[in-house]
């Protein structure tokens, strides 16, 4: 993402990747329809099994999503857990108990380079206070003030959720850190009753419980951008994230409902805008309102057709483009990563007309350089999508003869992934679990090719 600085960029990005697909509750299961495609470019797929079907049983949750190569990038995602889905509230749980991993693996440009390198990330998710009386920065949120063990993040509540979710009260809160090149990265997923407002929308109750994640504090109206190495983030993406059942200390986490029937998991994709609709989002486009039909962002060599000097600044608005220039305005900001790659507007511009990377209407376009800076919607509208994936839950199944040799002791439900990961086991277990039938979609050819390739 252009506008974003050091460490929000490295993150996916966004403004609030509220990327529910994790999620406390993230589910994962089954039957499945097929892949959304709506001809904006979005085909998020997903598969969501559990690994015990019957009623009101501990289950854990796995979701696997695919964001397709080419895709418009997200501004925001969120997943909604079925209201039925049994889920116990953070005031529930021991504070830094892990209730979930996650793996991504997104795309990033480095450096005024395409867009093309993988970040693979990891994160243990842990619960966390939702108790809002004490608050704590983005810049104190990694340090252990008490010495309890727990980074403040988990003891406390981030100042900046309010500014970027609003004020509504999540239920549940899980927070998880990764390092990348010594930088800590935040990611927390935020649960919240159905029907709340959240990131200023308010949503259908017949959705589900809007679940959000959130990248550090991308998306935070305090944060203060700054150049970094990460100058673009873009598709494809890959999601892995695996809600327990049980937490490791015993406690019950996620049951399933307490009725037999079909359960819907639904996941709210916002792609980004792209003003001159040539299938390149504006935080991607060097050249937003020019269309280049040549470039391709993700291209293997930065030297190609649409950028005859591999500067990151397509010939349709380079002023030169025989002359590599990799910060043609000389603001700090390598083109790819500039919101206005023809303008200063970087630090040094603080405070003026064109303050450091401001985008007031956050459609990716610096309010430098932004025809219309108060008025998205002229720089092209935000598509989205909704989709769903059902899930069914069966009567109580009766006492089984004999459980096949891979199903893991622990866990009260018998069928739990072990801590941490043990993603393969559990699922091979959940295989073996009779009702399995019932759990594994349609789509679970995609996870399961991916699961059997790691
Ligand atoms: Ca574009
Ligand atoms: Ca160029
Ligand atoms: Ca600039
Ligand atoms: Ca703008």
């Amino acid at each position: 993402m252009r506008t974003l600085g050091v460490v929000r960029l490295l993150m996916l990005g966004i403004v609030m990747i509220a990327a529910a697909l994790l999620a406390g509750g993230w589910g994962v299961r089954g039957a499945a329809r097929s892949a959304v495609a709506d001809g904006n470019n979005l085909n998020l797929n997903f598969a969501w099994s559990v690994s015990n079907p019957t009623a009101d049983t501990p289950t854990g949750n796995r979701i696997e999503a695919h964001i397709p190569n080419g895709d418009l990038y997200y501004s925001s995602l969120f997943a909604f857990d079925p209201t039925a889905w049994q889920i116990t509230p953070s005031t529930e749980l021991n504070l830094g108990v892990q209730t979930a991993a996650v793996d991504a693996v997104s795309h990033v440009g480095l450096m005024n380079s395409p867009c093309n390198t993988p970040l693979p990330l990891h994160f243990d998710m842990l619960n966390a206070t939702t108790d809002k009386s004490r608050t704590v920065t983005f810049e104190d949120g990694f340090d252990d003030s008490n010495g309890d063990g727990n980074p403040d993040f988990i003891d406390m509540y981030p100042d900046f959720n309010v500014r970027i979710l609003g004020p509504a009260q999540p239920y549940l809160r899980e927070v998880g850190i990764a390092e990348v090149a010594g930088t800590k990265l935040l990611v927390q997923i935020l649960s919240y009753e159905s029907g709340a407002t959240v990131g200023g929308r308010t949503f259908d109750p017949a959705l589900g419980d809007p679940v959000a994640t959130l990248f550090n504090n991308a998306g935070d109206p305090l944060a203060v951008p700054a150049p970094g190495p990460l100058t673009d983030t873009c598709s494809p993406e890959d999601f892995t994230t695996v809600g327990f059942g049980t937490a490791p200390d015993g406690t019950v986490m996620i049951k399933t409902p307490k009725e037999p029937g079909t359960y819907t998991w639904n996941v709210l994709y916002v792609a980004q805008r792209d003003a001159n609709g040539d299938g390149i989002e504006n935080t991607l486009d060097p050249c937003p309102l020019d269309p280049d039909p040549t470039w391709d962002p993700r291209a293997a060599k930065a030297v190609g057709p649409g950028d005859a000097d591999g500067d990151g600044l397509p010939s349709s608005c380079d002023p030169d483009d025989n002359e590599a220039v990799d910060d043609q305005d000389g603001d700090g900001y390598l083109n790819r990563g500039d919101n206005c790659p023809l303008v200063a507007n970087g630090v040094a511009q603080a405070g003026t007309a064109a303050s450091n990377q401001k985008d007031t209407d956050s459609d990716g376009i610096g309010d430098a350089c932004d025809p219309n800076p108060d008025d998205a919607d002229s720089e092209g509208e935000a598509p989205e999508v909704i989709v769903s994936r059902d899930v069914i839950i069966t009567e109580a199944l009766p006492p089984v003869a004999a459980a096949p040799a891979a199903v893991p002791a622990a866990g009260s439900g018998g069928l739990l992934p072990e801590q941490g990961s043990s993603v393969p086991t559990w699922w091979y277990a959940l295989a073996g679990a009779a009702a399995a039938a019932a759990v594994v979609g349609l789509s679970g050819w995609y996870a399961r090719r991916r699961w059997r390739a790691g």
